[in-house]
């Protein structure tokens, strides 16, 4: 019997990924939300969110591939524990994850928001300037998008330190681990940079009582999830100029409604959930990759432990 696989996602990508699909696995049978013919039939699904009563008319899922990194988005709790979830581990995602951080801390380091400031004024001033060497980038998540980064910032010589659940050794970067190393941490980052999943324990771990054991003068990016960060404490800690800027990608509410008084803030830039965008060609590569070990039977790339939810 043909395995069936049904995608969920734009036109686009379904055209590019059904391709490669038919390629590299033509037994299978590809099939594209909304229009399923035999739903009883799909055993593998790709998505960013769940259709509605999924478990119902899908009775033979056996495995959800997330089209991103995160997987908070599919409401894991309500994912039934026999079928596995799988995040995506795309390249292309990765690449753009570096570059992304890389330009705001090199942004953050040499001084651009306040050149920018500086010109609404005609305002000639240089400002005083620091070695790569003596900024210290704090990248909260070690896993497979925080370890690229930190390779990026540390081959452009910043220094670097990293935090993580599970203590570990990286080349070039200065690990923290658990709750216990997060003061010490925080207290040596100059930029800190959430690369976090969402969970139980990363929701609202970065409020008052955290992001001011930053030194001051110190600047935020939270590229990892909107939840993880408590948007008023972060508001307050840049009006009472403990921290200088932030650059925020993810927010608790997407699209961050008009409202939101992050979008005025001149210390805040706010980005609509850009920072890393899921490649097609890498991606479905990946996926590829992924759906033939499944095929044969072997231990699938990503798969996610649920009791952790990441
Ligand atoms: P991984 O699962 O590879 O890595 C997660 C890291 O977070 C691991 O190092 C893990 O520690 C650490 N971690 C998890 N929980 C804790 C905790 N309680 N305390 C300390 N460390 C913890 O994820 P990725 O690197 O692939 O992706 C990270 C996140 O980035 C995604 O979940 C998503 O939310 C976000 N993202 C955002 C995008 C954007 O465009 N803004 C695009 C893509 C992803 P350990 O290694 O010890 O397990
Ligand atoms: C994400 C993604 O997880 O876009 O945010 O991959």
């Amino acid at each position: 019997m043909a395995i069936h696989i049904l995608f969920r996602g734009p036109q686009d990508r379904n055209d590019c990924w059904r391709a490669m699909f038919a390629d590299a696995l033509p037994n299978l049978v590809w099939q594209h939300w909304p229009k399923v013919t035999d739903k009883a039939a799909i055993e593998l699904m790709i998505a960013w969110k769940l259709p509605r009563d999924y478990q119902q008319d899908y009775p033979n899922l056996k495995v959800i591939f997330s089209v991103g990194a995160g997987v908070d988005q599919l409401d894991l709790a309500t994912v039934p524990e026999h079928i596995q979830v799988v995040r995506m581990l795309d390249p292309g995602i990765a690449k753009g994850m570096s570059e992304f951080i890389a330009l705001h801390v090199l942004n953050i380091h040499r001084g651009t928001f306040q050149y920018i400031k500086a010109n609404s004024t005609a305002t000639w001033e240089q400002l005083p300037t620091l070695a790569n060497s003596q900024r210290r980038i704090g990248i909260l998540g070690l896993g497979n998008l925080g370890q690229a980064a930190a390779n990026t910032l540390h081959n452009l010589g910043f220094s670097i330190n990293g935090w993580s659940r599970i203590a570990k050794q990286l080349d070039g970067v200065r690990c923290f681990s658990g709750m216990e190393q997060l003061e010490d941490f925080l207290s040596q980052t100059d930029v800190l940079v959430s690369l976090l999943p969402l969970t139980k324990q990363t929701q609202g771990l970065l409020d008052t009582s955290t992001l001011s054991l930053l030194p001051k003068g110190a600047s935020v990016i939270n590229v990892g999830r909107g939840e993880q960060l408590v948007s008023e404490d972060l508001l307050t800690l840049l009006d009472e100029e403990h921290l200088s800027f932030a650059i925020l990608d993810v927010f608790d509410t997407e699209p961050l409604p008009d409202s939101n008084r992050l979008w005025q803030h001149p210390n805040v830039l706010v980005t609509p959930h850009i920072a890393a965008i899921t490649q097609n060609e890498t991606a479905g590569k990946a996926l590829v990759d992924n759906v033939h070990r499944y095929l044969t039977h072997q231990p699938l790339i990503g798969l996610v432990d649920r009791s952790l939810g990441y």
